[in-house]
């Protein structure tokens, strides 16, 4: 359990997207059972940050832009392997919407990622080159914003690369486990794990 500091903690809310629910296009098993608790972290939370993955049709991350390339295969791109995935999140449609039973009006900031037709984005903070900023580290550094804690989808890719890149700017990172749901693809999920506790992110089961 981790006590909440109102004034220096940043409830940031990852992809909770119709496309990675049951029914979407990247469907995660049971990721609509993360709404109520992100709903219940919100009123907790005096700032609320969410991300929206957001994707032009043909990207480059999607199988369907690859002539003969299979979802959930890799290819390398010259920043290291890619995952391909179904087509999912595209700009404006109801699967890049955000869950409709998600409370987000109390969100500062919607942080949309992905949207470079070259370059995939699973972090809130870098996209995949693990270069390219999306402008999260600059403003949570002029809100005075030091420790993040994250929820959403899906734990092994966009909530572990999003903890992982806060810690390595220097920011405490909890993740609430009961609002998180993964792919698990390939044992990505202990993997996933197994970075973030080397790496100081907190895997807690409530805030207090
Ligand atoms: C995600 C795969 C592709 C995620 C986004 O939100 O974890 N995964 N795009
Ligand atoms: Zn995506």
């Amino acid at each position: 359990m981790v006590a909440i500091d109102p004034a220096t903690d940043l409830l940031l809310l990852i992809d909770i997207q119709n496309d990675f629910c049951p029914g979407g296009a990247l469907a995660v098993a049971d990721g609509d059972a993360v709404v109520p608790v992100a709903n219940a972290l919100i009123d907790r939370f005096s700032h609320v940050a969410l991300t929206q993955d957001w994707h032009p049709a043909g990207h480059s991350s999607f199988a369907s832009s690859h002539a003969g390339a299979a979802a959930f295969s890799t290819v390398e791109t010259d920043h290291g392997p890619q995952t391909l995935w179904p087509d999912h999140c595209i700009q404006g449609t109801n699967g890049a919407a955000f869950h409709p039973d998600l409370t987000i009006d109390r969100a500062e900031l919607v942080i949309r990622k992905g949207f470079r037709p070259e370059l995939d984005s699973y972090s809130a903070f870098f996209e995949n080159d693990c270069r390219t900023p999306t402008g999260l580290a600059g403003y949570v550094r002029d809100r005075g914003l030091t420790h993040m804690v994250m929820a959403g989808l899906a734990t092994d890719f966009c909530v572990a690369w999003s903890a992982l890149d806060a810690r390595r700017l220097g920011l405490d990172v909890t993740m609430i486990l009961p609002g998180c749901r993964a792919i698990d693809q390939d044992g990505s999920l202990a993997q996933a794990t197994q970075d973030l506790r080397a790496a100081g992110v907190v895997l807690a089961s409530q805030v207090t």
